[in-house]
């Protein structure tokens, strides 16, 4: 098991567009557990590959409050979409800094678990949310990018002054 450095903007690298997982051997399972480690150390409800400079489309989710349901979703695409939603979210990839982002209120989607068996998943609330921004992540697509340039422009300004007092 290993921690994963996490990419944080402006990494050109969270542009990457992730390509399918088609072996589902040991590599696959070494990924998704170093993967969950790096989920749980950076208390994230969910980690897209990309994040972790692996540009396949591998994605670890846990939305639950005891951190005791992970699951992993691999080659995810979303077959149906209904009603909006638009809630606050973060980004393990801009530390400290939120804002609104509209999402589709319901999802069903189609997607490989790790063993590569496919299923459907159906999905509302927090996870709804949290699945649509990780199956951004891996077209290259950040939170941000769902901002007006005004609100884009006042986050990225915040995410910069944040760093500079920490640093
Ligand atoms: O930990 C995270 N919390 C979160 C909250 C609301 C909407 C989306 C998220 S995802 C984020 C982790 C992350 O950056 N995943 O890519
Ligand atoms: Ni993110």
């Amino acid at each position: 098991m290993a921690l994963l450095k996490v990419l944080e903007h402006p990494d050109k690298r969270l542009r990457n567009k992730a390509v399918p997982v088609t072996n589902f051997g040991a590599e696959l399972q070494a990924i998704l557990n170093d993967m969950f480690e790096t989920l749980y150390k950076e208390d994230g409800v969910g980690l897209a590959a990309t994040q972790v400079n692996i540009h396949q489309r591998i994605i670890v989710i846990d939305v639950s409050d005891d951190r005791k349901s992970p699951f992993c979703v691999i080659n995810p695409e979303i077959i149906a979409r209904e009603g909006k939603q638009y809630e606050y979210e973060g980004c393990i990839s801009f530390p400290g800094v939120y804002d609104k982002v509209e999402r589709a209120g319901k999802i069903r989607l189609r997607a490989q678990d790790q063993q590569g068996q496919f299923f459907e998943l159906d999905a509302d609330a927090l996870l709804a949310t949290c699945l649509q921004h990780e199956m951004d992540h891996l077209d290259g697509i950040l939170f941000v990018d769902h901002l007006s340039r005004l609100r884009r422009d006042r986050l990225l300004r915040k995410l910069e002054k944040s760093r500079k007092q920490t640093a």
